[in-house]
């Protein structure tokens, strides 16, 4: 899916409105400044990278929640920009990597995807499961909720159309729709009372640390292709949240759970998806280089690092 000579886009999204954590909007730069490019270079890759995203301010006083949801006119405003850079990459048959910033940016990172990808499928490796809707979230933190609003279980009347006279934000996404057999999880632990029944009303694949422990992660990652790529001829997006691993191997970060991947187990699910020559696009969400000592940051970002790297082809031997 990609064109020669293989090329990586680097998306750094500067971004933390979608949680209430100051600092993650700070991972992207960190990740950067950890010499990720040269790295990615070394692997045989062009490396594009313009700088950090701007995106364009919404003053908190102009962005009152609107019922659960926290700045929803930012999230959705950057979110929308997201979209569009990340499919413009993809159309031009680059690798967009995106560097966040908290997960809600996911909803741009995959619809952009989509643009460029219609049959693409989703590999979601995260503790959380993060398809909270408006209506079940308990926190209002629309990074607990990105996959509500691209698999379509949104209910439309609070994506398009409009409240007390103001257009509704996430108009955007009306159009944008991932089936929900085509994302997969790997990793979750800590998932909401709402979002468990969306995960069974919808029969989403969903592998959790209990299936990790049960069958292995060699036997998990190709569960989870069996399921959504069954003829393992379709695009993949792996979105990858650092929280997905145990705090003790990626501690640095806003809603660390006990209980997670180890350092092989993230990186594994990473090369083998590489292996499978289907990888089209890469998140790596929730790095937050202000939580925990400096020795952690230091940890955290370089897990980052060689996550990607081993998405991008590096290999042990
Ligand atoms: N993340 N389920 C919780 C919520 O607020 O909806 C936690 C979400 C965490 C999101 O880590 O990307
Ligand atoms: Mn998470
Ligand atoms: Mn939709
Ligand atoms: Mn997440």
């Amino acid at each position: 899916f990609l064109t020669e000579p293989k090329t990586v886009a680097i998306v750094g999204c500067p971004f933390s409105g979608g949680q209430p954590r100051p600092g993650v909007d700070r991972g992207p730069i960190h990740l950067v400044d950890a010499g990720l490019c040269d790295q990615l270079k070394e692997l045989g890759w062009e490396v594009k990278f313009d700088d950090h995203h701007q995106f364009e301010d919404i003053s908190a006083a102009s962005d009152p929640p609107l019922g659960k949801l926290k700045n929803p006119r930012l999230v959705s405003k950057v979110t929308e920009a997201v979209a569009k850079t990340v499919g413009a990459h993809a159309r031009d048959g680059q690798l967009p990597l995106t560097l966040g910033g908290d997960h809600s940016l996911a909803m741009g990172t995959i619809a952009g995807t989509l643009s460029a990808h219609p049959d693409a499928c989703v590999i979601w490796v995260d503790a959380h499961a993060d398809i909270n809707t408006p209506e079940t979230t308990g926190s209002g933190n629309i990074h607990g909720m990105p996959l509500s609003f691209i698999c379509s279980l949104v209910d439309s009347s609070s994506l398009g159309g409009t409240i007390n006279g103001e257009p509704t934000p996430f108009a955007w996404l009306d159009k944008v729709h991932l089936e929900p057999g085509r994302l997969a999880y790997i990793g979750l632990r800590d998932v909401d009372a709402g979002e468990k029944e969306i995960l069974r009303k919808h029969k989403i694949p969903a592998f959790s640390m209990h299936e990790v422990d049960r069958y292995g992660i060699g036997q998990i990652v190709e569960m989870a292709l069996d399921r959504i790529n069954p003829g393992r001829d379709k695009p993949v997006h792996l979105s990858f949240d650092v929280d997905a691993l145990d705090p003790t191997v990626a501690p640095s970060t806003g809603t660390p759970v006990r209980g997670g991947l180890t350092f092989r187990e993230g990186h594994y699910i990473c090369e083998r998806l590489w292996e499978t020559g289907l990888l089209v696009a890469v998140d790596i969400m929730e790095v937050n280089p202000s939580l925990e000592d400096e020795a952690s940051v230091e940890q955290t970002v370089a897990v980052g690092c060689s996550l990607v790297r081993a998405a991008l082809g590096e290999t042990l031997l």
